[in-house]
């Protein structure tokens, strides 16, 4: 007998689209500025939005964190820790997020701090270099985190992130000595396949690189909000 094939990848990504224009209109309706934190696990994402939520709390925003994991509420609670108003998901084996789980976060957030009051949303997407940019989730800006033990060559073998990506962070430059990661190398691939997305090399956990991306950070908060 024939297989017969059924294509549900197109009607997912296609609801998918419709919640995220609604999440967009929503975060609009009270000037949030989100951010889909992406990269491989361990990364740093947690650390870097750890990090960046201080600096933009002392130029007085408050920031909140929707947490992706596949299970635990481990970085929710470091977040939580840290001050902000954090929602854990558990994807329960799904590899990314999708706009009716971010839905859900964003009415528990509305419900617990009131949308109203939370200028930045940083969203820590699962840690996964290749599903996640097929999913919406009406962001503002895509940050992708790349640390410097993955090395040089991920550009390359996972282009379509690195594209998608509006920021491209570079992490844990600190231990840059241990590694042989080649910068011009790294340079050289983002130049071809994402020369218009900034770049920043920093250090979440010693800091170094935070204030540049910070500021300009900053500025696309400012921006968007004008
Ligand atoms: N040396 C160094 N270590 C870092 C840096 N940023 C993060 N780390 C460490 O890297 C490990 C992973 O950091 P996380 O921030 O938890 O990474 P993550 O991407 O959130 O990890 P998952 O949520 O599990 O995917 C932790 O042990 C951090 O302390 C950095 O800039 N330098
Ligand atoms: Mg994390
Ligand atoms: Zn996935």
């Amino acid at each position: 007998m024939a297989e017969k094939t059924v294509d549900i990848a197109t009607p997912i990504l296609s609801r998918n689209e419709r919640l995220a224009d609604e999440l967009r209109r929503r975060f609009a309706e009270t000037g949030t500025y989100v951010i889909n934190v992406l990269s491989s696990p361990g990364s740093g994402k947690t650390s870097t939005i750890l990090a960046t939520n201080e600096r933009l709390r002392a130029a007085g925003l408050t920031c909140a964190v929707i947490e992706g994991d596949i299970a635990s509420d481990v970085d929710a609670q470091a977040c939580k820790e840290a001050g902000m108003p954090s929602i854990q998901i558990n994807t329960g084996g799904l590899c990314h997020l999708e706009g009716n789980m971010i839905r859900e976060a964003v009415d528990a957030l509305d419900a617990g701090v009131g949308m109203d009051k939370i200028d930045v949303i940083f969203i820590e997407n699962v840690g996964n270099l290749v599903c996640p940019v097929d999913f919406d989730l009406g962001e503002n800006l895509s940050a992708m985190i790349l640390s410097v033990p993955e090395g040089d060559d991920k550009p390359v073998k996972y282009p379509g992130i690195f594209q998608h990506a509006g920021v491209n962070l570079l992490n844990k430059v600190d231990v840059a000595p241990a590694f042989d990661f080649d910068l011009d190398a790294y340079t050289a691939t983002l130049d071809n396949l994402n020369p218009e997305a900034p770049r920043f090399q920093v250090s979440a956990t010693k800091g170094t690189g935070m204030d540049a991306w910070c500021s300009w950070l900053l500025e696309q908060i400012s921006a968007a909000r004008a």
